[in-house]
């Protein structure tokens, strides 16, 4: 077989059904054997649109995705979105052409040192360099990718070894997912004597819960013992939005009262999550009189940021399972009492200008089984605030790396993945403008999303800074000539419409195919509260209409 038949034919073997790129000279013979395959391609209108649609499928099914680029400008195009997967533990397989073998090191047209540039920002990379390697370096690939914390592996493949012929006697078998360390006993009992020692305990969840599979867990860990959780941007929906154990997102956009409560804790039970400087301020002002328990698959977030008093290596799912039988069921009424006292006096002070009683109606509409997408930005901050999250990994966000142009193609990613259901995308005008490209891809695919453009004709975010943090110096954040998106949608052939009130938009969000909705917004509207960077969270700046809009506790 040639080097190209045998990566087509692994990558079936690792079950992958679809994949998303661009072709170039340096990969050509691969999408000659991929044409000849029942693998189905998406053909994304940039790079960067590609390895987000693999991202998008990654991350709605917790399964390895793959995005392919040809030699040069190809593979540099998905730098930004390889380095993305990387900060959120996204299992990304980027197969990336690259010059023939003879002219490598000669500064051929398009080459790169590919597996050079991605270094820092993938688990693993491997360069082939004989036709034969790919027999084993392509399931190690997948096995990296998705075994203990997950991540981007790049696989560079010179044009010359796609053509070459190997001979092999069978297939290897596909890589899969090598077993996380089992938790230690005697740190599980420690921190079980801990929780139940605290009167003042927390949970702190983090995207590591969503991806270990055990949000289910946590909540009756929640629950037994009377524990009351905060959940990172990438938890949002491991606690269901109304459930009454949950206390929102913590940190930089979270409410007063929760950083406030989380000041008076006594023991902080951290799992699946990396004490992110967004989350914490002044790492050692977090939690102050708290003892940590930190359980995370990832040895190297131990002690990372802040010293744990109960170290724990290993997955969430089997850590969990073990520690809910030792954990001793709880009622903690003063300190829900507490709690109660402390959100009654910081009662969020509603900014009536933010859009979040729109985000909250959609989500409504919407039912409870929609996949949410966003962008970075305020309308970002406000889709955490205040859209209904059920189940854990309904929102898919670029956390970590906080990449602009997220959005579209990891909706496009979500919906080629779970055709049944309905992907809402939450955009900002400046976002949508950096992968706006992709909306021809929707076009094409006729994917189930509504795109929403929470329209401020700003770079929200950053107006929202300078006003607060820079004298109200407004430079390079406005728009100067106002763009018609709904035209530019139409002209991709979408249907597409303004409208400022979710009347109107429950018929659309129900109607099966692509949309786009653009939501004027008050430029001045601001994602309150907000810590300024740096400080401790109890200097939260202004309230939030999130629980009035919402009808009542979150
Ligand atoms: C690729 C990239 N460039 C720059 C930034 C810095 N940045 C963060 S938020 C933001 C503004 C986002 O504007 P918009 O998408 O309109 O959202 P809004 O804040 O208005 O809701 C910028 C420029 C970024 N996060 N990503």
């Amino acid at each position: 077989m040639t080097g190209a038949e045998i990566i087509v034919h692994l990558l079936k073997r690792q079950g992958t059904e679809t994949v998303a790129g661009i072709p170039g000279g340096a990969n050509l013979p691969l999408y000659d054997a991929l044409g000849k395959s029942d693998i189905r391609h998406i053909l994304a209108r940039h790079e960067q649109g590609a390895a987000f649609i693999a991202q998008g499928m990654a991350r709605s099914t917790r399964k390895p995705a793959v995005c392919l680029a040809t030699s040069g400008p190809g593979a540099t195009n998905l730098i930004t979105a390889i380095a993305d997967a990387h900060m959120d533990s996204v299992p990304l397989i980027a197969i990336t052409g690259q010059v023939p073998r003879s002219l490598i090191g000669t500064d051929a047209f398009q080459e790169v040192d590919m597996c050079g540039v991605a270094a820092p920002f993938t688990k693993h990379s491997f360069r082939i360099r004989h036709t034969a390697e790919l027999l084993s370096c392509i399931p190690q690939a997948f096995s990296i990718a998705m075994s203990d914390r997950p991540g981007p592996v790049l696989i560079d493949i010179p044009k010359d070894v796609q053509t070459e012929t190997a001979d092999f006697a069978a297939w290897p078998a596909p890589g899969g997912m090598v077993a996380a360390h089992r938790p230690h006993g005697g740190s599980i009992a420690r921190a079980a004597d801990i929780i139940n020692a605290s009167s003042r305990p927390i949970l702190y969840v983090g995207g590591g819960i969503t991806q270990s599979g055990a949000a289910s867990l946590v909540r009756k860990l929640a629950e037994k013992a009377s524990i009351p959780a905060v959940a990172t941007l990438m938890a949002q929906g491991v606690f269901a939005f109304h459930d009454s154990l949950f206390l929102g997102m913590p940190g930089m956009h979270g409410e007063l009262s929760t950083n406030l409560i989380l000041e008076k804790t006594d023991c902080i039970i951290a799992i699946g999550t990396r004490f992110d400087d967004r989350v914490t301020g002044p790492a050692d002002l977090f939690c102050p009189k708290a003892a940590v328990i930190h359980i995370d698959i990832d040895p190297a977030e131990i002690n990372k940021i802040r010293p744990a008093s109960c170290p724990i290596t290993a997955d969430a799912e089997a850590a969990l399972e073990m520690l809910l039988p030792m954990v001793t069921a709880a009622k903690r009424e003063p300190w829900h009492r507490e709690i109660a006292n402390i959100r009654r006096a910081h009662l969020p002070q509603p900014d009536e200008r933010s859009p979040i009683a729109v985000i909250n109606a959609i989500g409504e509409a919407a039912g409870n089984d929609s996949i949410v997408t966003t962008d970075v930005g305020q309308h970002q901050m406000w889709v955490a605030q205040a859209f209904p999250f059920q189940y854990p990994g309904q929102l898919i966000t670029s956390g970590g790396f906080g990449t602009m142009g997220f959005g579209l193609p990891a909706a496009i990613g979500a919906a080629l993945m779970h055709p049944d259901r309905t992907v809402l995308c939450f955009t900002g005008d400046g976002s949508l403008f950096m992968n706006m490209q992709e909306l021809a891809t929707i076009a094409e695919l006729q994917c189930n999303i509504k795109v929403f453009i929470l329209n401020n004709n700003h770079l929200g975010l950053v107006r929202q800074q300078q006003e607060l943090f820079f004298g109200g110096n407004i430079t390079a954040s406005r728009f100067e000539v106002p763009t018609d998106f709904v035209a530019i949608a139409r002209g991709f052939g979408l249907n597409a419409a303004r409208m400022s009130h979710v009347d109107g938009m429950a018929e659309l969000i129900n109607t099966k195919g692509p949309a786009l909705v653009d939501i004027p917004v008050d430029e001045q509207a601001m994602a309150l509260p907000m810590v300024p960077p740096g400080a401790p969270l109890h200097k939260t700046i202004g309230g939030s209409a999130v629980r009035k809009l919402c009808g009542g506790m979150k």
